[in-house]
């Protein structure tokens, strides 16, 4: 039998990667947290079985790795993860709920969770260490760059282009044909309808 992934991470997201990781047939080998008080103690009957000082030898012992730190805002947290598991030759597996579709003629880079009811189309490029989260939308020939969240509900129109370490929130719909910047957020609800530089900053007033 085999052993199941390990999650790096053990929060929010994490929980909400273990039903992703379940929907699609695979196991949970266990959990990594920084913070040390959860050592000893489980995420759905899953053990957090060490921090980070035992990451790397942890995910060797496992059938792979999924960063499961969320992200909002800025994914400094998940790029460090990333980086230290590659530097020790240990490359992020990709997992997709059950319920998604991704065509296959997208493409999703290691490392990547698409979430249930996602939809990534055809011709879609989705780089390394992302978050496509639950119901959003990639549609045909859209590239989104590494490290970047698109999160529940975001609609990422044909063609456009999505600088690495970008954050969409909830909601935010990228017009087609756009292109916004590396290093950008596009808080919750923005609709963006035309190119944007690098490390914008959108935020919907309430
Ligand atoms: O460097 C780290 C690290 N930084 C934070 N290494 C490890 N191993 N763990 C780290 N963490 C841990 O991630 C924190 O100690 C905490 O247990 C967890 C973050 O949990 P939280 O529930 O605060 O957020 P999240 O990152 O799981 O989820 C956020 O992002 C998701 C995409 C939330 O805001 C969610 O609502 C959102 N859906």
């Amino acid at each position: 039998m085999s052993k199941g992934l390990l999650l790096v991470g053990a929060g929010g997201h994490a929980r909400s990667c273990i039903e992703v990781i379940e929907s699609a047939g695979l196991r949970v080998f266990g959990l990594v947290d920084r913070d040390t008080s959860m050592l000893g103690g489980d995420v759905f009957g899953y053990p957090v079985l060490g921090s980070d000082a035992e990451l790397v030898r942890l995910a060797k012992e496992s059938d792979g790795v999924l960063v499961t730190v969320g992200q909002i805002g800025r994914p400094k947290a998940r790029v460090t993860l990333y980086e230290t598991l590659v530097l020790n030759g240990i490359v992020p597996v990709n997992v997709s709920a059950s319920t998604a579709r991704v065509s296959p003629r997208a493409s999703v880079g290691r490392g990547g969770v698409v979430m249930h009811q996602v939809v990534v189309n055809a011709g879609a490029r989705v780089g390394v260490n992302c978050i496509v989260n639950t119901g959003a939308i990639i549609e045909h020939d859209a590239e989104i760059g590494d490290h970047c969240h698109v999160a529940i509900g975001a609609v990422v129109g044909g063609g456009v282009r999505i600088g690495a370490g970008s954050f969409l929130g909830a909601g935010a719909i990228i017009s087609h044909g756009v292109s916004v910047g590396p290093g950008s957020i596009i808080g919750a609800g923005c609709v963006v309808m035309s190119d944007c530089a690098a490390e914008t900053f959108m935020k919907r007033s309430a």
